[in-house]
This record gives structure tokens, sequence and C-alpha cells, in this order.
């Protein structure tokens, strides 16, 4: 079986830890990313890390996912509100998917509590700031045992 998970992340988030750090921390997706890759290494995961400002992009990921992956994480950014698109491709993959988000999202303005893409996933985790990334990949490893 496949060790391999895809970590998505969508529009903006290439600019965490240079601008709002109030909300998003002092964090880059780089520093992201190398968290990601320690928990990898002690899980015996293979991990895809990508971030797109485009919709298409994350969808494309999706659909390479079907063919070679075991799982997705995604922090879909403002997709997340808005993109039926991304609910579709990831209803077309058959592992699990944890949804996260940096910050709480329930307690920001009312147009983000709802996610097109917690339709679909196993899991979410909001609020926990980019702890949230390891955090789904230590569960995901559980999912995949
Ligand atoms: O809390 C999250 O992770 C979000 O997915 C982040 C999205 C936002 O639209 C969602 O409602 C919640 C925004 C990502 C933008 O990322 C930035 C990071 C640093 C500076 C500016 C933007």
């Amino acid at each position: 079986m496949s060790r391999l998970v895809f970590i998505l992340n969508g529009p903006n988030l290439n600019l965490l830890g240079k601008r709002q750090p109030e909300i998003y921390g002092s964090d880059t997706l780089a520093d992201v990313e190398a968290a990601c890759r320690r928990i990898a290494e002690a899980a015996e995961l293979e991990i895809r890390f990508h971030q797109s400002n485009r919709e298409y992009e994350l969808i494309d990921w999706i659909h390479e996912a079907r063919d070679c992956a075991a799982g997705i994480i995604i922090n879909p950014a403002a997709f997340t509100h808005t993109s039926v698109a991304l609910l579709d491709a990831l209803n077309c993959f058959e592992g699990p998917v944890i949804e996260v988000h940096i910050s709480n999202i329930h307690k920001r303005e009312a147009f983000r509590h709802h996610s097109y893409v917690s339709l679909r996933a196993d899991g979410v985790i909001a609020g926990l700031g980019v702890a949230g990334y390891p955090l789904a990949l230590q569960h995901m490893q559980r999912l995949l045992e």
C-alpha cells in the first residue's frame, strides 16, 4: 500500500510568516514543510508538499493523488469557502482527507464559517496555528496503519 501523503495549500499561503503574523504566526510555509518532513521521516511516510494560488492546480494535484497517494492533507485557504470544484475533486479521491486551518475559522467573519471541503474531510483541524499540519500528519499515519 502507498505511504505517500499529499499536503496541499491554497491561495496566499505562500505569504505565511511574511504578513499578518497576528493571525497566522511567524513561521513560513517552508518552516511548515520542514516540520512535516521531520514527522514524515519518523513515520516512514513520503510527502509531496505543494502550494498554489490557482484553483485548477490544486484540482490537478488531487487528481494526481488518486493514482499514487494514500491520503491528502489540505489547507484550501479561501477556496475552503467558495470551491465546489475542490469538493468535487476530493469526492473522487478514495483515501482519507484531513482539512487544516491555521486560524480558527469559526471565531472569524461569518463567511469563513462554512467549508465546502468539510463535506468531504474525515477530520478538520482549525485554530492550532501551523502546529495543525504535523498533528494532521501524525493522525494520517494512524489512519494508514
Ligand atoms: O486559517 C487558515 O488556514 C485559512 O485557511 C487561511 C486562509 C483564509 O482565507 C481561510 O479563511 C482560513 C487565508 C490564507 C492566507 O494566508 C496568508 C498568510 C499570511 C499572510 C497573508 C495571507
